[in-house]
This record gives C-alpha cells, structure tokens and sequence, in this order.
C-alpha cells in the first residue's frame, strides 16, 4: 500500500480578492496532488479561506457591510479559483464554519487541559497587516519588520507557553530533518528558536470578529491559532477517530509562501504538541512573486488578476508558466514578456510542434492509425527507454518539491524526441523505406503518450487533449496504466488539432 497524501495550501485571508500569488501556492500544491494521485495514492488536497481576526473586521467595517456578509462575499471570490485554474482540491475549508469553530475550540481546551494556557494582560505591538505580535526590539523605524504599521495593544490575554517548547521544537527538527524544506529556510527557523521564545499572547478581548474562547465570552482567539487548526479540522477533529483522520495525520505536507514559515514552523507544531497530537510531516515555504520587478499590492495598484490571465492565455498555459518559470522555493518576477516568451517556445515551438508534425503526418501519411513498428533500432531503444525512465526523475524530484526540476526534465525529453525526428526524418522514409518511417512514427507516438501522462499535473487539460489525439479516452490516469498499456497498432486516430497557439509579437492589450 502506497502511503497517503495530505497536502494543504495556506487559507488565504478574505480581507482582499485573489491574486496570482495565492493562486500560485494552489497551483503548485494542485501538481503535487495530482502527481500523488497518478501514483496510486489517497490523496487529500485541502484548500479554503482565512475569516477571523481585526484585519478582516476592519476591512468588512469600512465597506460598511456585516463581517460575515463580507467574507461570504470575498471567499467566494477565492473559491472560483478552483474551476478557473483547473484545480483538484478535494475540499475548501472555511474558517467561519461550525465545524471549524468546534475544532479550534478542542484544540484550545486540549492545550489549557495539559497546562499550556494561562490568563495575563498583553501590552505590547501588533501590527493588523501580519496578524502579529512584535518585540519593542523589532521594530524598524517603528514599523514591523514587514513594513506593516503596529499599534500599541494593551488587554487581558490569555498567553500560550511558546517558551517551554524551545527544546522540544529543536529536538523535533533535529528528528525531522526533512521537517522544513528548503534547507536554508530549516536554518532560519532553528536560529530563531535558538534564540529564545516568550510566550505568546493568544487571545483579544478588544474586538469581536473571531473564534470564542470557550467559557469566556470576552475573549476571541487569536486568529493565527484558529487559523492553523484549519488542518486538523478538514480531517474531522476533534474526532481524532474519525477516518480522514486516522488516515491522513500527521501524513502531511503543508505549501505556504515564505511569509508565513514561522507561524508553521514554530507555533504550529508548538500547538500540537501542547494538544497532545503529532506535528505535521513537512512544510515546504516557496518564494515570493513581484510584478514586473515591483512588490504585488493593492496600493500600486498592480495585482495580477488571474481571471484576465487565463482569458487572455490559457489557464494551461499560466499553471505552465508560474510553475516553471521560478526555481520553487524561490523569489520570482512575473512579466507578460516573460510568459509570452514561454507559451512561444516552450510550448508552441517545442512542446505543440512536436505533437503538431507528429500526429499530422501519421494522420496524413500513415492512414490516420496507430503505425505498426518493426524491430526497433539503438535510437528507438534510446529514446523509449529515456521516455520510461523519465518517472524516476520525476518522483525524486516530487519528494524534494522540485517542480521546477520535473518540468525540466519533461523538457529533456521534448527536446529528444524533436532531435530524433529531425535526425530520422519519416517524411523522407516515406518513399524510401515505409516499415521504417512507420516504426519511427510508432516510437513518437509512444513518447507523445508518456508526455501526456508526465504534463497531466501540470497541465491537465492538454493532457487529455492530446490523450484523445492519441486515441485514449480512459480519465482515470495512473503511472500504472502509462507501463502497462502501449498504443494498439492499427487504431484509428481522430483529426489532429494545434495545442498550444502562439502569441503574436504585435498583439495589443
Ligand atoms: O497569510 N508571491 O493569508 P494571505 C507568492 N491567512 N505567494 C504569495 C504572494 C506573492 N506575492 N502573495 C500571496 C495568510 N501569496 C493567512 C494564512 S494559514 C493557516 C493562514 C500566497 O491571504 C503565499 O502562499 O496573506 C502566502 O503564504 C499566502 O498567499 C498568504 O496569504
């Protein structure tokens, strides 16, 4: 039995409309799951929306509308991204939902239950922004270090015994080596806790839009700690028995952007821990997007809005892109250039025009049917074995988050397979030597067939179109079936169509 999969994305706050950073985190986490999925395994892929705490109570006020109407309203917003990129998530949590508000009410009286919880007053930053509190000593030119405005907050609080897990937290990363990737963002997070933690204040009695504190009306959560529970409760807790439960914790991978790595790497499993539950497997923290060299913000005014991207481009083309522009884990810059760029080359001129003059001459030249090969040559063995190994390639680099690194060696083997067209050149065979341009034809055929299992994560609606060119209709698709079932000579094929239309220079917004 291959494991089971839980991956999860961050749930983003409802104060504003999506853009493509957060999309970016889903589509990323859409491939895993994907890929997880192909592999055979039970996979659960959680995404939703944050909708507590002052930043959202602010923003609804300021619309003059009713917290709750207002974050209806934006989740639905978040919501849509999941038909318009295609994506798989197998649920959307919101944290305004009862069963939400009854898991982070458990974990709360689980963490007091075993001494993690005591009443205090709080004096101190916080910045609305970030959600956070600050240290005095943070602060930058009396702003947070995020840039973020703090205001002095001054209330009673309940605190959460973050100091008495400095050392466990670095036992269990010194136990987890793979616990935070990618391993300079694992540094980071152990310098911090070598560092010292306070405990931290969990509770606000200064407003009202929140999780209650259980049996104590005045106070709300702290939105970080209703937040997080968001993992657990997608998995039924606080029925710990509850089979999603049993069957996906702690087996899970957590995708959040760099922003966010200390509230998952220390305050999370810190929770857990005071709860008596199990900290997550992993966290993997990707890197940051500017637009056209310039920080994404609504007060530019520059958000990318992923509604107009995909119309304009292709939403295959857009998952092409963010997935494969920008090493993950690492910063990146979105421009049109560059993605019109890409859909140029990688995709027109490499990736469509393979299949384009492929599937075009069989179907022209070789009755429209799947070619019977004879025996094949050291370059035919070549390129098919490369063809079947590519998965190993692509399952280290899966275990690592490499996304980067798959699509690129899904790009090796474009790349081959366009070298070996030119160097066997069916269309000469064609009047020369017929058995042998129709076992090059079927050796292509096949590579086209391992490509559109390899792509399906990535870009699943080309996937199955070009399935369907290659006369494959079965949506259920598994890296078993890709080493199982070859092309049946003799199949007819239907008309072949381009896949990826190219962009022209001159063309205007
Ligand atoms: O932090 N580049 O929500 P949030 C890359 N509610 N990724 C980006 C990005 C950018 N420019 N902008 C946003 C919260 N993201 C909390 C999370 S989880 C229990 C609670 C992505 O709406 C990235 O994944 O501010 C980042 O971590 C997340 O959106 C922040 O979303």
């Amino acid at each position: 039995m291959k494991p089971p999969f839980y991956i999860t994305t961050p749930i983003y706050y409802v104060n504003d409309v999506p853009h493509i950073g957060h999309a970016y985190t889903t589509i990323a986490s859409d491939m895993m799951a994907r890929f997880a999925r192909m592999e055979g395994r039970e996979v659960m892929f959680l995404t939703g929306t944050d909708e507590h705490g002052q930043k959202i109570q602010k923003v609804a006020q300021t619309a003059g509308i009713e917290p709750q109407a207002f974050v209806d309203q934006v989740s639905e917003r978040f919501w849509q991204l999941t038909p318009l990129f295609n994506l798989s998530n197998d649920q959307f949590i919101r944290t305004t939902e009862e069963r939400h508000i009854r898991s982070a009410q458990a974990l709360w009286v689980h963490m007091t239950e075993r001494g993690f919880i005591y009443k205090g007053g709080y004096a101190g930053w916080y910045a609305v922004r970030d959600e956070a509190f600050y240290a005095e000593s943070e602060l930058v030119n009396g702003k947070a270090p995020t840039g973020a405005d703090v205001e002095w907050v001054e209330e009673p609080s309940y605190f959460f015994k973050l100091s008495a897990f400095q050392e466990p937290l670095l036992a269990f990363y010194r136990d987890n080596p793979n616990f935070i990737g990618p391993e300079a963002r694992r540094n980071e997070v152990i310098r911090f806790v070598e560092g010292g933690l306070n405990d931290l204040s969990i509770s606000r009695s200064s407003f009202k839009w929140g999780v209650p504190v259980p049996d104590e009306p005045e106070h709300v959560m702290y939105v970080w700690v209703d937040a997080l529970a968001n993992y657990i409760t997608a998995l039924g807790y606080p029925d710990e028995k509850a089979a999603n439960f049993k069957k996906f914790w702690p087996e899970s991978l957590h995708i959040i952007g760099k922003d966010i790595l200390r509230f998952h790497a220390v305050y999370w499993p810190a929770f857990l821990m005071a709860a008596g539950l199990t900290p997550p497997k992993r966290l993997y923290a990707h890197g940051w997007w500017t637009n056209e060299g310039q920080k994404i913000s609504k007060s530019l005014g520059n958000t990318i809005d992923p509604v107009e991207l995909v119309e304009n481009y292709g939403v295959d083309q857009v998952r092409y892109f963010l997935l494969r522009e920008v090493p993950f884990g690492q910063d990146g810059d979105f421009s049109r250039s560059a993605l019109e760029q890409r859909i140029n080359s990688d995709l027109a001129n490499d990736f469509g025009n393979l299949a384009q003059r492929v599937l075009s001459f069989v179907y022209k030249n070789a009755e429209a049917k799947v070619p019977t090969p004879s025996s094949f040559s050291e370059q035919d063995e070549v390129l098919l074995k490369a063809a079947q190994e590519l998965l190993s390639r692509l399952r280290e680099n899966f275990e690592k988050q490499a996304l980067h690194r798959m699509i690129e060696a899904i790009w090796e083997l474009v790349g081959a397979a366009n070298r070996y067209v030119d160097a066997e050149q069916p269309w000469s065979l064609k009047k020369t030597d017929p058995e042998r341009m129709a076992t090059v034809l079927y050796v292509l055929m096949e590579v086209l067939r391992h490509l559109a299992f390899y792509i399906a994560p990535i870009m699943p609606q080309t996937s199955e179109k070009l399935l369907a060119l290659l006369g494959i209709t079965d949506k259920h698709m598994t890296f078993e079936k890709l080493n199982q079932k070859k092309l049946e000579s003799g199949m007819d094929l239907p008309q072949p169509q381009g896949l990826f239309p190219r962009i022209e220079k001159d063309r205007k917004e």
